[in-house]
């Protein structure tokens, strides 16, 4: 009899590298004196040392910084609920990074670790000049130095492929023929090897499915992380919104997989301003009108939060207003168990309204009468996929929360197996 086919449990339709699980974090990345640690301050409202020397920091500082969102404030100012939680991105400053890091240079090391631990980059390149804060190679060049970062973190990964590799022969050897390579794992750390022999990441390549899964497996490698590039402008440059290395930095960016949306130019110079004045309310608004720009810190936030393949859904009522953070592609059990666990194994159905559906319909109130009323007020199943900023009632029942984990599984199974899988893009 062939063996029985295991049952699924099928969380998301989105093959994707990385960790799954929804407290994800963005690290921040560069060479030394960029403004990591003046921006991760910034961010998350922290004192993390920021010195004008090069590695001021050495042990990471982690933070979490709550999501900018309108759809939030317009729920909370409707419900005026006692409790409110917005949907928070987590930071983390890491030391800088320079030429010959991935051999030893500089702090060394130790980088790898503290990269490892999170799950996408906010590349922070230097394009402010001013003499008395030192660049450790001498002068003011944004494309050599996204070289330099870019090509430390795919030697890094070399070193890592090349230790996974001869981990996976010990295991061939050791099994004495009874276990031959698989040759999806050759196929794909071959094309890994030709991509970061020649400082290509890992992100930039295509890749299916199974090539995905596999490098989530087998190793963790730092190039398969996403990257928002901040390029740190001087605050008279960011203020008339024009540098000569903008063009530059686009050009590099483009030539390197990414996109225009990637790069976010910003000031730390003119942030700390705002900052400064954010108790005088009435020089704050003087300064404001005065340079016409605005603060680029919320779009960093959601930036980075996009970035990270994150969303949230709201739950929305009397008592509480509060975002839950889940994976792209979350089915609606899975986003349930954001709240319970319960809540996930008990499923029985998603009451949603899309966001945008109850601010056109809601007419200032909290009702879900005119909702309904025009169709918009949805029965949700297990299949379906949860999209960003829907209002969520679920409805659950502790009888099947409570069976037996394969006996729910397989009630469930033929309703899932119809979910496609797809590679993110
Ligand atoms: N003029 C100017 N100075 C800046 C700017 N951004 C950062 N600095 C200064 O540069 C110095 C280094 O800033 P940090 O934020 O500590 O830099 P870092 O990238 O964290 O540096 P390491 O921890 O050494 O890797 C500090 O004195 C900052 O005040 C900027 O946009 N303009
Ligand atoms: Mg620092």
């Amino acid at each position: 009899m062939p063996p029985k086919k295991a049952v699924e449990d099928v969380t998301s339709n989105v093959v994707a590298f990385g960790r799954v699980r929804k407290n994800l974090k963005m690290g921040c990345v560069g060479l030394p004196n960029v403004g990591k640690s003046s921006l991760f301050n910034l961010l998350t409202e922290q004192s993390a040392p920021a010195e004008n020397y090069p590695f001021c920091t050495i042990e990471p500082n982690e933070a979490r910084c709550a999501v900018p969102d309108a759809r939030y404030d317009f729920l909370c100012d409707l419900w005026k609920p006692p409790s409110m939680y917005p949907a928070y991105l987590q930071v983390t400053d890491i030391a800088g990074l320079i030429k010959g890091a991935s051999q030893g240079e500089g702090l060394g090391n130790a980088f790898l670790s503290h990269i490892q631990a999170v799950d996408g980059m906010f590349h922070i390149v230097r394009a402010f000049d001013n003499d008395e804060v030192l660049h450790v190679d001498d002068s003011i060049d944004p494309v050599r130095d996204l070289n330099t970062i870019q090509s430390e973190l795919c030697k890094k990964d070399l070193d890592i492929l090349q230790k996974t590799i001869v981990a996976e022969e010990a295991i061939v050897r050791k099994a004495g023929g009874k276990y031959k390579m698989l040759p999806l794992f050759t196929e794909t750390t071959t094309k890994i090897k030709a991509m970061l022999e020649t400082d290509k990441p890992v992100r930039d390549g295509s890749w299916t499915p199974a090539e995905i899964l596999l490098i989530n497996e087998k190793m963790q490698l730092i190039t398969t992380k996403p990257v928002i590039y901040l390029v740190n402008l001087t605050m008279k440059d960011y203020l008339r919104q024009k540098s000569k290395y903008l063009p530059l930095i686009a050009k590099w960016v483009t030539e390197h997989g990414g996109t225009p949306r990637d790069i976010v130019p910003f000031s730390i110079e003119f942030e700390e301003k705002l900052y400064a004045l954010r108790e005088e309310p009435t020089k704050l608004e003087e300064f404001m009108k005065e340079c016409k720009v605005k603060s680029k810190l919320d779009k960093i936030i959601t930036e980075g939060f996009t970035k990270l393949g994150l969303q949230y859904y709201f739950t929305a009522g009397e008592k509480e207003i509060r975002c839950w953070t889940i994976q792209k592609g979350c089915l609606a059990p899975q986003a349930a168990g954001a709240i319970h666990g319960d809540f996930e194994r008990g499923f029985i159905k998603a009451e949603v309204v899309a966001y945008q559906d109850f601010h056109d319909l809601c007419e200032g109130g909290k009702s879900m009468g005119p909702i309904k009323a025009a169709g918009k007020y949805r029965q949700e199943g297990k299949t379906y996929v949860v999209q960003d900023g829907d209002i969520i009632h679920f409805q659950f029942s502790m009888f099947l929360a409570f069976l037996p984990r394969t006996k729910r599984l397989l009630l469930a199974s033929k309703a899932i197996s119809a979910v496609p899988k797809i590679a993110k893009d």
